[in-house]
């Protein structure tokens, strides 16, 4: 209250906080940033990062593991410039941040003082929803409000307010109304009866599912469709979670990631369903079709954006469960029957499982090291990875049963899963899940954001970091075989220690020179508190970057 006992924008902002259940907040802080964490409510919790790349994804994941949408604060234009790649990587991954940076005094900013934010709302475009400074200190309130309502809407992602620091003290008449908005779009049902009998008429349909069923915590509805339908399942390239038990017989893996092999995968159907994901998330060029010919193509997804630049097929905007579940419905009351075309094989991982025996002697690769580790996988855990020439091997040893429990980034920009995983963990605590978290993460992409292990440490998270040593950057050796482009210089890595890096943030790490050691400091992992760090040499062993063939059916 002010000496008058009036309201200020600092209570009505907290009090519309406090309205949405958003009281963790992360952050880095700085003098453009004080007026709004002075007197901090002690309801509310400041979570610290070192740099704002780390406060940024571990919001991300935090967010992600709440289904919140969770408050970030970044200090002015070197702070938002600092978090812009893990924004850009939010905005991919479709997460609700309510970005907040500090900005000068509103009263000098015609001068450009020292930290002015200069044409404040670009700096952070294209990759928030919605960027804005208010144009009074009354409507920051009132524009908080709004930033929550867009950033939660489907497609769902970070926005992004700059706010004055003179603006905290000044007087409001009245609190902003609170809204709450819904965040799932229902399909058009005469569009969705129209792809049922599609569906229906098909005579070799496969089910292609993406990250947005997992989101939509559609799961079940996706295994009881797959189920009636009995076809194959694939998981769509590059797609951010686990969305269909990987284990189950109807599960085929992951479609390739590249043109000419994910039309050549898809050749023995005719029709593609695809539901919550691009068509497509291509990374790597590789000359082919789309599709190859006579193979149609049904999207499904919460975003226009991504409807629109689908390269094939007709779309329909819907939330991925509510559509499963209509699908499902559809197909029930027009009488589908079963087909038998496709009866229950044997999933594809399941010969990568058994194969757990630790190799004494022989340096590992990264599939040994992963398989290794295997048996000794608590079911409940969650996983994250940012393992990029192993991060299919580790998906493929570790197969995801369990909704919401396996994450990475939509973008590919390093730097984003260390910080999530830390995010993702900090959850957990709040849960009290008593679920631990499993992050894989390459030597070269720990040391993007590798400040945020002080996060963790600090706040105890129960986070084991794996940590593949190869010192090099494989996956762009790799890469370089691909596209021919020979000589690249700074591949290689020398000389990096994550263990060293780890214990001076104050985490307990380890060395494991083969599987069997690996497999006992992991056991001793499981059992510790806080975060530790694992890290163990593999085999600098290059593969072809874009497996061919792998989906077939
Ligand atoms: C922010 C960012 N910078 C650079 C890259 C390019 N990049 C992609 S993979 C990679 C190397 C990853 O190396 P490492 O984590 O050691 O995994 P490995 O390939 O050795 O398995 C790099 C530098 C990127 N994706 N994101
Ligand atoms: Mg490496």
């Amino acid at each position: 209250m002010t000496s008058e006992g009036k309201k200020t924008v600092w209570h009505a902002f907290y009090d519309v906080l406090r309205s949405y259940d958003t009281k963790t907040i992360f952050g880095n802080p700085g003098s453009t940033e004080q007026p709004m964490l002075k007197n901090f409510p002690s309801d509310f919790e400041y979570i610290l990062g070192l740099q704002e790349a780390s406060v940024v994804a571990m919001a991300d994941g935090y967010s992600q593991a709440t289904r919140k949408p969770v408050v970030v604060s970044l200090h002015t234009s070197a702070g938002t410039g600092n978090g812009m790649g893990n924004i850009m990587s939010a905005f991919l991954n479709k997460t609700p941040l309510i970005v907040i940076a500090g900005q000068q005094t509103r009263e000098m900013l015609i001068g450009e003082p020292m930290l002015t934010n200069r044409e404040e709302t670009m700096l952070p475009k294209p990759w928030v929803k919605w960027a804005y400074q208010p144009v009074a200190a009354k409507d920051v309130p009132a524009a908080v409000v709004r930033a929550i309502a867009t950033a939660v809407m489907p497609p769902a992602g970070p926005v992004f307010l700059s706010i004055p620091l003179d603006d905290w003290d000044q007087e409001i008449e009245s609190a902003p109304f609170i809204r709450n908005v819904s965040t799932r779009v229902s399909p058009d049902p005469e569009q969705l009866s129209l792809f049922a009998s599609r569906i229906h008429e098909a005579k070799r349909p496969a089910l292609v599912l993406g990250q947005e069923v997992d989101k939509s915590l559609g799961w079940e509805a996706g295994i009881k469709l797959a189920e009636l339908l009995n076809i194959p399942v694939f998981q769509a390239p590059l797609a951010e979670r686990a969305v269909f038990p990987e284990t189950h017989p109807l599960f085929k893996g992951t479609l390739p990631i590249a043109k000419g092999p994910l039309a050549q995968s898809v050749e023995p159907f005719d029709l593609l369903i695809v539901i919550g994901a691009e068509v497509w998330r291509y990374y790597p060029y590789v000359a082919g079709p789309v599709a190859p010919p006579g193979v149609s193509v049904l999207q499904i997804t919460n975003d226009p954006h991504d409807a629109a630049t689908a390269l094939i097929g007709d779309s329909l905007l819907s939330d991925a469960r509510l559509a499963l579940e209509g699908l499902y419905r559809e197909l029930q009351a027009s009488g589908f029957q079963q087909s038998t075309g496709h009866s229950a094989q044997k999933s594809p991982i399941d010969k990568v499982l058994s194969d757990t025996t630790p190799k004494s002697g022989a340096s590992m690769t990264g599939m040994d090291a992963w398989n290794s580790l295997a048996k000794l996988r608590p079911k409940e855990a969650l996983l994250v990875q940012e393992s990029p020439s192993n991060g299919q091997d580790f998906v493929k040893a570790w197969p995801s049963e369990q909704a919401e429990s396996y994450f990475t980034f939509a973008s590919g920009g390093l730097g984003w899963n260390g910080p999530a995983a830390v995010g993702i963990a900090l959850a957990q605590k709040h849960k009290s899940s008593g679920r631990p978290t499993i992050l894989a993460i390459g030597d070269g992409a720990l040391q993007y954001s590798v400040q945020s292990i002080y996060t963790a440490v600090q706040h105890k998270v129960r986070l084991i970091y794996l940590v593949p040593r190869n010192d090099e950057y494989a996956i762009l050796k790799e890469f370089a075989i691909l596209e021919n482009t020979p000589n690249v210089p700074a591949l290689d890595l020398p000389g990096l220690d994550a263990v060293a890096a780890a214990k001076a943030y104050g985490c307990p790490a380890y060395f494991a020179s083969d599987a069997t050691e690996l497999q006992n400091v992991f056991k001793k992992a499981l059992q510790m508190e806080g975060p530790v760090l694992i890290e163990f040499p593999i085999d600098r062993h290059l593969r072809p970057l874009v497996a061919q063939n792998t989906a077939k059916a």
